[in-house]
């Protein structure tokens, strides 16, 4: 056994690989994709259908506790795991994202970034090593270093910007928790699609010696071909020995496409959002599930899929909770497009310890343009 952090990369096929992750809380294989439990709360599922679910890691966010109900609450309870009730691996954003898309923004600064609350106005001040500190308070086993995600299109100066601060605030980050003590901390690469930029931002990192790299600022306002094309060049740029994680991605599409690049971890509220909006993710493509066809439907929203809820729910009993605006709705919907999800990274994972990633990511792609049609 390695030291928590240790990261084995245990089969390749082209650029993409599979992989382990030692965390306090267990190994993570990958690649992985982290459902969003924002809140402290995969939205819709109790912890034991979490649990049923079994995701590698879980994503939660700084910011979202941090307003409410405070991290001291959830650390004087005994940290995350315990609060949310989760005993597996967690991830925390580190709240730099979650400023700039919903606070109200005060002041962006070499010091931090002030803002406003979204729920009740109060101001606090996020600092690199305030960030750090709640992601160590909160006891979990992978933080993210702070950063600025400027939204695209931007203009190059904005983007210099992100990533001179992003820099700057990373090495402070790193600082606050020095390998070997307490969460894992992975650096996160900005720069738009600027390449340059990008290399520039990576290369502040890497003398940080981080325990793992994200590419944030992508899934921001640019054309998905954009995304893939760049995530293509620079994914195999980031340390061969550390997991790689695009953060807040994706579609179905933009996780085979990173994979191949050789991307080992994801989150996306994708999957749970549209099933609370009532699009179910199948095999053969998506199911809305208001859709008048399955008033009377008897099937189960994918006869191919394994899950509880195809297990025991017809599409017609699926509408009717929708339509009917029942709680369980969220629940039956939300288990279903995370075992989707959840059942396609193994099925990735397997494909490449096999040497047949590519054949699966084609017959994938070909199944999804059927579908659209
Ligand atoms: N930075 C952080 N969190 C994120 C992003 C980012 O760039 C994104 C962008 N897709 C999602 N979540 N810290
Ligand atoms: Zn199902």
């Amino acid at each position: 056994m390695g030291r928590n952090g240790t990261f084995r990369v245990v089969a390749r096929e082209g650029f993409a690989r599979a992989g382990e992750l030692e965390t306090p809380h267990g190994i993570v294989r990958t690649p992985a994709f982290m459902p969003v439990g924002t809140a402290g709360s995969v939205k819709g599922l109790a912890p034991w259908e979490l649990a049923r679910l079994a995701p590698e890691m879980v994503l939660a966010n700084t910011y979202h506790l941090l307003l409410r109900p405070g991290i001291e609450v959830v650390a004087e309870l005994g940290g995350l795991h315990r609060f949310m009730g989760w005993s597996g691996p967690i991830l925390t954003d580190s709240g730099g994202f979650q400023v700039f898309s919903l606070a109200q923004l005060r002041r962006v600064s070499q010091e931090g970034v002030l803002f406003r609350s979204h729920i009740d106005g109060t101001e606090f001040l996020l600092t690199p090593e305030s960030c750090m500190d709640a992601q160590r308070r909160l006891g979990v086993d992978v933080a993210m270093a702070l950063d600025v995600c400027p939204a695209l299109p931007a203009s190059r100066e904005t983007l210099e910007q992100a990533v001179k601060l992003t820099g700057l605030w990373a090495r402070r980050c790193r600082q606050a928790l020095p390998a070997g003590e307490g969460p894992l901390v992975f650096g996160i690469v900005q720069g738009g699609l600027e390449l340059d930029l990008r290399r520039q931002a990576l290369e502040a990192l890497l003398p940080l010696d981080f325990d793992g790299y994200a590419l944030g600022g992508f899934s921001v306002g640019e054309p998905p071909e954009a995304m893939w094309q760049a995530v293509g060049v620079l994914a195999p740029e980031l340390p061969e020995d550390r997991p790689r994680y695009l953060m807040g991605v994706g579609t179905v599409r933009d996780i085979l496409e990173a994979v191949a690049a050789g991307v080992d971890l994801f989150d996306c509220v994708i999957p749970t959002r549209n099933a609370r909006n009532g699009l179910l993710h199948t095999s053969r493509g998506p199911v809305v599930v208001k859709h008048a066809r399955y008033r009377g439907c008897p099937e189960p929203p994918d006869p191919q899929c394994t899950c509880p809820t195809c297990q025991t729910c017809s599409l017609a009993y699926l509408r009717h909770l929708y339509l009917a605006r029942e709680a369980a709705y969220v629940v039956l919907a939300t288990v279903h497009n995370l075992h989707f999800y959840l059942t396609l990274m193994r099925q990735v994972r397997s494909a490449i310890i096999d040497g047949r990633f590519a054949e699966l990511r084609q017959g994938i792609s070909a199944d999804l343009a059927a579908a659209v049609e």
